[in-house]
């Protein structure tokens, strides 16, 4: 599974960083304001590597996003596409509040993107902490991003954490499940 990408994207400051120091204890850089990593960060992990990537939003609309992505994305859709997972890493409390205003989350656009990349990302949802009515929060958010609620159906998709909380294991145990339903469609073992 040498040739196995996990990538991390989303809007700068979702704490895309910070789920990957807490998913895998790396040294990643994570900061309070958004734009901390500017460039795509990999880290070799025995026996798949992960990619730290910038937050969309941050000096980048979607449009100078596809750029990064392509190299991560694009560039493997060639030779290797079957073995790049990408994770989209969502600020759920400003998703809402954006949401609130009545303006759509780039969230979705992103999404929408991967979608049609034939991507099909698991989503975690984080800074669950700080939303306080998680279930009816949880079940909006995944409409949003255009999902039949409830969100408890997407659960091979969509996975609430907090990495400030330490609360990753589901989506560690999400990430292991899909690596290995790579692994399998590859005949890998
Ligand atoms: N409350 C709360 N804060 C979090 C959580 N996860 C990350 N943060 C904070 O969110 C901020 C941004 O975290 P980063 O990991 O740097 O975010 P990023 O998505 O990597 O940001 P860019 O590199 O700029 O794209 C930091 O202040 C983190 O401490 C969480 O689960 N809950
Ligand atoms: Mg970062």
């Amino acid at each position: 599974m040498k040739d196995v990408e996990v990538f991390f994207v989303g809007r700068a400051n979702a704490g895309k960083s910070a789920v990957l120091k807490e998913l895998f204890g790396l040294k990643t850089r994570v900061g309070r304001r958004p734009g901390v990593t500017r460039a795509p960060v990999r880290y070799q992990l025995g026996s798949f590597t992960v990619i730290d990537l910038p937050g969309i939003g941050f000096r980048r609309g979607l449009n100078g996003y596809r750029r990064v992505l392509r190299d991560v994305i694009d560039g493997e859709r060639h030779k290797l596409r079957p073995l790049s997972l990408g994770v989209q890493v969502i600020d759920g409390k400003s998703f809402l509040e954006i949401t609130e205003r009545h303006f759509k989350p780039l969230d979705v656009d992103l999404f929408e993107y991967l979608l049609d990349s034939e991507i099909d990302p698991i989503v975690a949802i984080n800074k669950m902490d700080k939303i306080e009515e998680p279930e009816a929060s949880l079940d909006k958010i995944v409409s949003l991003l255009g999902m039949l609620p409830p969100y408890k159906q997407w659960a091979d998709r969509v996975v609430p954490i907090s990495a400030k909380k330490h609360d990753v294991a589901q989506l560690k145990w999400l990430i292991s499940h899909r690596l290995q339903g790579m692994k399998n469609k590859i005949g890998g073992g």
